[in-house]
């Protein structure tokens, strides 16, 4: 058991104050989640995820998405204080940081990373877009599915090169979302063992008290579409939270719902548990108030106490740098056995298309009646696939089935 540690604290009381600083600053934000959830993401980013910050774009890494994307900065505080590097558009880095402690005081700046929600491709270690309510749960079913259709793929005897988990981290407002339940059905469909829903269950919406519109059992829900359930009572127990993660590591056949009761603007007295708390600044005086309830200096702005970007880098960061140059080792034998494989996977990472990608789409002649968008989109599918099962009966590989791979993983993943 990994006991909870003063430096601990400090670390996720300093995800709360930067947050707190950089929405009162900008005068525009959310700093409750942050406050209330600050516990429940630094327990798994610093104990449980697989990332190295000196390599964001590390393709076997966790994906970590942040659904309730009007929370952004919990997502900054963590890239800032991880140490994450700024990577460029091929996958090099770019030196210095994702995000910096001036872009964390220029919080919905033109020009700052830390714009009001998370933008994939703009800030460094952003996984997905996040902002439309349930769009990255949404988002996270499909990351998954990516990962297994990776492994399924590239993934040979001795060589687990992809095995990585996606956790999505969502609130009320995200379960309340049309969206978000169809793509969790289908994720317990799919039996997608390696995705993780973190629900900051803390019964305040934009509006006031969930009581309000949202009163369902998400338990029952989830436990209807096939996923596993675990329950964290009180977000500020970081034993509780390990134990609920390693759950989820330990579920090898349905997805996890982990929900986590919280307090949303945790320590402010006079807005915790309030809608106040979440969709505000907190006030000049509230911040100080907030600040001493942390046991912080109330003067003290965007401050980073000594000892916590150290404490990042010896946990999280070095875990993470040792698992990325195993793969790294491991690629490298990869790359001399399956040399064509490997190039597959080193295309991807430069985000470049196969050459001759378009030969086989089919060319649609001006039609008077026209054709509907669903068939001419069938048709360019099924050449797409006549074209993958080619590609694959040439370079002679079968699957269990007693088709080519890529149709035994289709039927694995629609079974
Ligand atoms: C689809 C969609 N509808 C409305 C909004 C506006 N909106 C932003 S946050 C929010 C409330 C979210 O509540 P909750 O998930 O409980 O977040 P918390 O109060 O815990 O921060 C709403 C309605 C949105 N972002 N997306």
């Amino acid at each position: 058991m990994t006991v909870a540690t003063q430096l601990d604290q400090l670390c996720i009381n300093t995800l709360r104050t930067l947050s707190i600083d950089a929405v009162q600053q900008a005068q525009s934000g959310h700093p409750g989640t942050p406050m209330g959830a600050a516990p429940t993401a630094y327990c798994l980013w610093q104990r449980f995820l697989r990332y190295d910050p000196q390599d964001p774009n590390w393709p076997n890494r966790d994906r970590f998405v942040l659904s309730s994307g009007h929370a952004s900065m919990l997502l900054y505080s963590l890239l800032h204080l991880c140490g994450v590097k700024a990577m460029g558009s091929s996958s090099e880095q770019a030196g210095g940081l994702a995000v910096t402690l001036d872009d964390i005081k220029r919080f919905r700046q033109v020009g700052s990373r830390c714009t009001g929600h998370p933008e994939y491709g703009w800030t460094s270690g952003v996984e997905a877009t996040t902002g439309p309510l349930g769009q990255g749960v949404a988002t996270s079913v499909g990351m998954a599915i990516a990962e297994r259709w990776l492994t399924a793929t590239y993934n040979r005897p001795g060589y687990d090169l992809f095995e990585h988990k996606v956790y999505a981290l969502c609130g009320d407002g995200d379960m309340m979302e049309g969206v978000s339940s169809e793509a969790a059905s289908l994720a317990g469909h799919l039996q997608l063992a390696n995705l993780c829903w973190i629900y900051d269950d803390n019964h305040i919406s934009i509006e006031g008290s969930t009581g309000i519109a949202f009163t369902e059992d998400v338990a029952a829900r989830f436990l209807g579409y096939g996923w596993n359930v675990a329950r964290v009572a009180d977000a500020n127990d970081l034993e509780q939270l390990t134990r609920a993660y390693n759950t989820f590591l330990d579920t090898r056949d349905r997805p996890t719902l982990i929900i986590v009761q919280s307090h949303i603007g945790y320590g402010a007295p006079h807005k915790q548990d309030s809608k106040e708390a979440h969709g505000e600044p907190l006030g000049a005086d509230e911040v100080r108030l907030a600040k001493e309830f942390y046991g912080w200096d109330p003067d003290a702005q965007f401050y980073v106490p000594d000892g916590v970007p150290e404490h990042f880098r010896e946990q999280m960061g070095r875990r993470g740098a040792k698992l990325r140059v195993e793969w790294e080792k491991l690629f490298a034998a990869y790359r001399q056995q399956y040399p064509d494989l490997a190039g597959q996977i080193d295309r991807m990472q430069r985000r470049d298309l196969p050459a001759g990608w378009d030969s086989a789409l089919p060319i649609f002649p001006v039609d008077a009646k026209g054709m509907a968008t669903r068939d001419s989109s069938g048709l360019v599918g099924q050449s797409a696939q006549r074209h993958r099962r080619k590609d694959a009966v040439a370079a002679g590989r079968r699957g269990r089935f007693g088709a080519v791979d890529q149709d035994a993983f289709e039927l694995r993943i629609c079974r």
